[in-house]
């Protein structure tokens, strides 16, 4: 169950239970002790040895353990707190919110077992008034489980080797795809207080009409209502503020409602506009006579996205995409919500010339998209369907799953443009025509503003995919994952294949990942993979290769994979990761970097001096 990011505002108190907690893990051979011996009944402590835990963070890297680093399995957090008495009283609520705990999580407060979420991005939260006390201290339990296979998403394989020539308990963990399967409490715990009649969702889009300025707002709350009101008791008002805080709109309205605002800034793309990512402010309001119930505040930004058979239009103007495939990792906090980093790339995402990213392979912090937002950096969000080899009914309801809580929690963003449904699946088996017919569908009932999109890595004649997708991308590694070393490849394999794809499917088409990996400091003359030398070589290529297909008309984008090199599963092609980065993971420019700022800031007419 999706939720409303916490935010204080005149009726609402937030509190972070981020912070050290405690820490330990069930041992592989005994994964279920801690539910057996009710390690949650008491605090963690007083089970066993504890270690302590940073929250937000993956756990992997925090230790100096390899087997905490690999491993599979329950790992346990608690922490304590005190909750002040006012947010007991009988006219408010407690709600308790996680914004991602990777992969499954058992909640316990005090004891009292109230949650089991599945799906390692999305946000969580559940009402716990009842299981507080204000006369002593509260204990928080979380019991995380990392294990990926072939019933998750994304999938994974996990083979237990028995022969005698193993070591006991030996595995095997191989997921479907190379980034680490990072683990832990991701991102920030929120402890939240509430009006017992409280919004518990919004519908809310923006929409923008370029032909005369004018502003669309149309909603639809979802309110919580006491046990003892009833809907009419309420009334509900939207406050539109502009930029300085001005009242620019104010209307009374229903439960849901459309407002026309006849003059707007429009939110543009960076890059697009001198004045990029114009954002007001919605304030919703209920009301019962004249005093206020609750109150929550969006940012918004007026937009709208079209597409036709040949161009992606932000506000009737042609978009192409400068951007990245990325994801969210950094030394030693793994996975976890990192704001220093986060403010950091955006930084260099704004210095290359960049307007955009896709989050491969899942969906990524709502700090990072709020960043996105304000910022008018253009966002393809992707769900965690990455590494699809084979379709069954178990793996499609995660999927529609995961794509509603995705767009519950993202709807109103102006950044998000696309809705990215999978990632290089298997798309040339017989199965995926109706899975893909099915999740396409979904999304595009619960979207009708957004093109659905998807990265496609099966060839053209036998993917089945694309048909159900509005804009295809398409991830290729010519000169890379084959012909190896021949540069002179990449621009006539590219023209020649994007053509064909075009041929077919008449709608625009981008390429979401293509690139090399690249060592800081190895160069070579004449250029030899993983060098320096021959990253840039090659990228000279694609872009001459993206210039002929942009003359076509069709050609709307080119994201290189990836932004920064990640940490993967270890395997005999990663050097400490994948190192396809054009910065490193401490995020300092390879060669690369410079040349693709040259690209990028060019295509926008921007300058290169900084
Ligand atoms: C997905 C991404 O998460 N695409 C992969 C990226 C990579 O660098 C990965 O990090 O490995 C590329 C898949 C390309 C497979 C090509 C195989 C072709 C053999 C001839």
């Amino acid at each position: 169950q999706s939720s409303l990011y916490p935010k204080d505002s005149l009726t609402r108190f937030t509190r972070s239970l981020d912070g050290i907690w405690n820490f330990r893990t069930a041992p592989i051979d005994d994964p279920d002790v801690g539910f057996r011996e009710e390690w949650f009944a008491s605090p963690l402590s007083q089970t066993g040895p504890v270690i302590p835990m940073p929250v937000p963070s993956s756990f992997n890297d925090i230790t100096q353990e390899r087997s905490l680093r690999d491993f599979i399995g329950w790992a346990w957090y608690d922490t304590e707190f005190y909750v002040d008495p006012n947010w007991l009283s009988s006219d408010r609520q407690v709600i308790l919110r996680f914004s991602s705990v990777n992969y499954a999580a058992k909640v316990y407060v005090n004891g009292a077992n109230l949650s089991l979420h599945v799906g390692g991005h999305l946000p969580f939260e559940v009402l716990v008034k009842e299981h507080l006390v204000s006369n002593g201290v509260n204990r928080l339990t979380v019991a995380v489980n990392n294990t990926l296979d072939e019933y998750t998403l994304p999938p994974a394989k996990l083979v237990w080797k028995n022969g005698t020539d193993y070591p006991k308990n030996f595995y095997v963990f191989t997921p479907n795809f190379d980034f680490f399967n990072y683990a832990g409490i991701h991102r920030s715990v929120h402890l939240y207080s509430v009006p017992s009649t409280f919004i518990k969702e919004v519908k809310l889009a923006a929409d923008y009409n370029y032909e005369n300025s004018s502003g669309v707002i149309n909603y639809k709350l979802n309110v919580k209502l006491d046990e003892s009101a009833s809907k009419s008791d309420y009334k509900v008002n939207l406050v539109i503020k502009d930029a300085e805080d001005k009242v620019i709109s104010l209307y009374a309205g229903d439960y849901s409602g459309s407002v026309t605002i006849p003059e707007v800034n429009a939110w543009w793309p960076y890059l697009m506009s001198p004045k990029p990512a114009y954002l007001y402010k919605a304030v919703f309001e209920i009301s019962k006579g004249s005093n206020l119930v609750d109150q929550y505040v969006f940012k918004i930004g007026f937009r709208k996205v079209e597409i036709t058979e040949k161009q992606f239009l932000i506000n009737g103007k042609p978009f192409y995409f400068t951007g990245f495939g990325r994801h969210e990792d950094s030394n030693i906090r793994g996975r976890g919500l990192d704001q220093v980093l986060n403010v950091k790339d955006f930084n260099l995402i704004r210095w290359i010339g960049a307007n955009s990213f896709r989050t491969s392979h899942y969906p990524y912090s709502e700090e990072m998209m709020d960043l996105a937002d304000s910022q008018g950096i253009v966002i393809v969000d992707e769900c965690p369907a990455v590494g699809l080899k084979s379709f069954d009914n178990i793996k499609l309801n995660l999927h529609l799953q995961f794509l509603t809580e995705l767009i519950d929690r993202d709807y109103h963003r102006p950044s998000v443009v696309m809705w990215s449904i999978a990632n290089e699946p298997s798309s040339a088996l017989s199965s995926a025509d109706s899975y893909f017919k099915t999740v396409s569908s979904h999304v595009k009932q619960l979207d009708k503003s957004r093109p659905i999109t998807a990265a496609v890595l099966v060839q053209l004649d036998g993917d089945l995919m694309s048909q159900y997708l509005d804009v295809i991308m398409i991830n290729r590694y010519f000169a890379w994952y084959s012909d190896y070393g021949a540069i002179q490849v990449i621009k006539p394999h590219l023209v020649d294949e994007i053509r064909r794809w075009y041929k077919k499917f008449k709608r625009p088409i981008l390429i979401s990942e293509y690139g090399t990996e690249a060592i800081p400091g190895l160069n070579t003359s004449p250029s030899y993979m993983f060098s320096e030398d021959y990253q840039t070589e090659c990228l000279m290529e694609w872009f001459d290769g993206f210039d002929q297909l942009r003359s076509d008309g069709f050609f709307v984008g080119e994201m290189i994979w990836n932004f920064a090199d990640f940490m993967t599963t270890q395997g005999k092609t990663r050097v400490n990761g994948n190192r396809k980065g054009i910065f490193t993971r401490e995020r300092q420019p390879k060669a690369a970097a410079k040349l693709l700022r040259c690209r990028y800031l060019n295509i926008h007419n921007a300058s290169v001096i900084d």
